[in-house]
C-alpha cells in the first residue's frame, strides 16, 4: 500500500524572549525560556520514535529576523538528529523569520530542505517507494501580500502532493498581509494535505482533506492556552490518519474553582491546594489562571483574598519551578453576584451611564487608537481582536460590580 508518515509542526518561534514574564520566580522563567528548545526536542524524538519519512516545519522557526547564533546551533543539532535516522526536513520562513533579516548565516545540514522565496515543488520518494511532492515558499520580508497560493500548481506524478504554506485564512478581520488565502482557493489545488502555519491556535480547518494549522510548539502567554505541539500524520488510499502529539513543557492553562460552598478563606484555600494536587497528577508543568467562582465570603476574608494573601501563599510552594509545577500566575474571583447589572442599569439612568462607558467595546477601542497611531508603538503593537476587546469589558464590568458591592 501506498503510504507516507510525516510530522507537521509550525511556529516553534525558537528562543522566544517570553517578554513580559520576568517576574515569574527565576526558575520558571528559565525553563520558559527553554521551552522552545525543549518542544523541538520533544518534537525530534517523537519523529524519531515513529520513525516518519520526514519532517515539515511550516514557518516561523526563529522568533527573530536577527535569530540568534545559539538558536541555529540547536535547531542545528536536532537537525542533525534527524539526518543521523535518515529523516528529511522540508522547511519553510515565516513572516518572524523572513529571509531579509540580518543574522550570522550558519549552514543546515543536509537533510533540510528550506524553500527558497518562489513556490517549489520538491520529490520525496520514501523506502517503500511511495512518491511525494511537497509544495511551499518562504517569506523574502516580514509582510507577503500577494496571494501566492495562485502560484501552487499541482504537478503529475506522486502518489502524494502536500502543500506548505506560511499564511493567513481570510475571515472577518484581514488585512492580508501574510500570504492570504481561502479554503476554497486551497480545495482547488486538490492537494492530500495542507500544512500550514502562522496562526498559533491549533485548528483543524478541514478533515478531508486536511487543511491544519498544527498551532504553536509551546504557549508563551496566557493567550496561548492548552497543549501545544505537532501533528503525526499518515497519509494512505484510505485517507490521512492525524494524530496530536503535546510536546509543549510548559502549558498555559485557565481553571474555574466553584466555591459556591467556602465559608472562609481557609476553605478556599484548601479547594486550591486539592485543585493544585489534582493537576499534579497530571505531570505537566503548567501555569494557571485560576477563577475563584460564586464566592460569599465573611468581608476580612474576602478583602485577604483581594489584596492578594491567598494567591502568595499558593505560590510559596511552588516558586522553585521543580518537574511539574503548578504556579498559579493570577487569582481572579467572581463574587457571588447580589446585584445585578441589569436591574441597576434600568433602574437608574446614572448606572447605566456607568456601565455603558466601562464596557464600551468601541470607546476601549477609540481609547487605544492614540497608542496604535504612535509611530514607534505601533511598530511592537498588534491589534486586539473582538474576543480580546470583550475580554477587557468583562473585565471592566467585573470591577465595577465588585466595586459596588465593596461600597
Ligand atoms: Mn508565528
Amino acid at each position: 500500500m501506498k503510504k507516507v508518515t510525516f510530522i507537521h509542526a509550525a511556529d516553534l518561534h525558537l528562543d522566544s524572549g517570553m517578554a513580559g514574564l520576568r517576574h515569574l520566580p527565576q526558575p520558571i522563567f528559565s525553563k520558559l525560556r527553554e521551552s522552545t528548545f525543549e518542544s523541538l526536542s520533544s518534537i525530534v524524538d517523537a519523529a524519531i520514535a515513529h520513525s516518519v519519512d520526514f519532517v515539515v516545519l511550516a514557518g516561523d522557526l526563529f522568533d527573530a529576523e536577527d535569530r540568534s547564533i545559539r538558536a541555529q546551533i540547536i535547531f542545528i543539532k536536532e537537525m542533525e538528529r534527524l539526518a543521523e535516522k535518515g529523516i528529511s526536513v522540508f522547511a519553510v520562513h515565516g513572516n518572524h523569520d523572513h529571509m531579509e533579516g540580518s543574522w550570522v548565516h550558519l549552514p543546515l545540514p543536509k537533510n533540510v530542505h528550506l524553500f527558497s522565496n518562489q513556490v517549489e515543488t520538491v520529490e520525496f520518494i520514501t523506502e517503500s517507494q511511495t512518491s511525494v511532492h511537497l509544495y511551499g515558499f518562504s517569506y523574502h520580508s516580514r509582510h507577503v501580500y500577494e496571494r501566492m497560493i495562485q502560484h501552487y500548481k499541482k504537478r503529475d506524478g506522486a502518489d502524494f502532493d502536500i502543500g506548505i504554506l506560511h499564511g493567513q485564512l481570510e475571515g472577518e478581520s484581514e488585512h492580508g498581509a501574510y500570504a492570504p488565502f481561502t479554503i476554497s482557493e486551497l480545495a482547488v489545488k486538490n492537494f492530500d494535505y495542507w500544512a500550514l502555519g502562522h496562526i498559533h491556535k491549533r485548528n483543524v480547518i478541514q478533515n478531508e482533506p486536511p487543511i491544519v494549522y498544527p498551532g504553536n510548539t509551546q504557549g508563551r502567554h496566557v493567550k496561548e492556552t492548552g497543549d501545544k505541539g505537532c501533528y503525526l500524520v499518515q497519509l494512505s488510499e484510505k485517507g490521512a490518519e492525524m494524530t496530536f502529539i503535546n510536546t509543549a513543557p510548559v502549558v498555559w492553562s485557565e481553571r474555574e474553582l466553584n466555591c459556591e460552598e467556602a465559608d472562609s478563606f481557609q476553605e478556599i484555600y484548601s479547594k486550591c491546594l486539592d485543585l493544585i494536587d489534582e493537576e499534579k497528577m497530571t505531570g505537566q508543568a503548567k501555569i494557571l489562571i485560576l477563577t475563584l467562582q460564586n464566592t460569599d465570603l465573611p468581608p476580612k476574608d474576602a478583602a485577604a483574598i483581594r489584596e492578594g494573601e491567598l494567591l502568595d501563599l499558593l505560590k510559596e510552594h511552588e516558586a522553585e519551578g521543580e518537574d511539574g509545577f503548578i504556579w498559579i500566575a493570577d487569582l481572579l474571583v467572581n463574587e457571588r453576584k447580589k446585584w445585578n447589572k441589569e436591574k441597576l442599569m434600568s433602574e437608574s439612568a446614572f448606572f447605566a451611564e456607568m456601565f455603558h462607558a466601562a464596557v464600551d467595546l468601541e470607546g476601549i477601542g477609540g481609547s487605544l487608537e492614540l497608542l496604535y497611531k504612535h509611530p514607534e508603538a505601533r511598530r511592537f503593537l498588534q491589534k486586539q481582536s473582538e474576543d480580546e476587546l470583550d475580554s477587557i469589558s468583562k473585565e471592566a464590568e467585573n470591577l465595577l460590580m465588585q466595586l459596588l458591592y465593596q461600597s
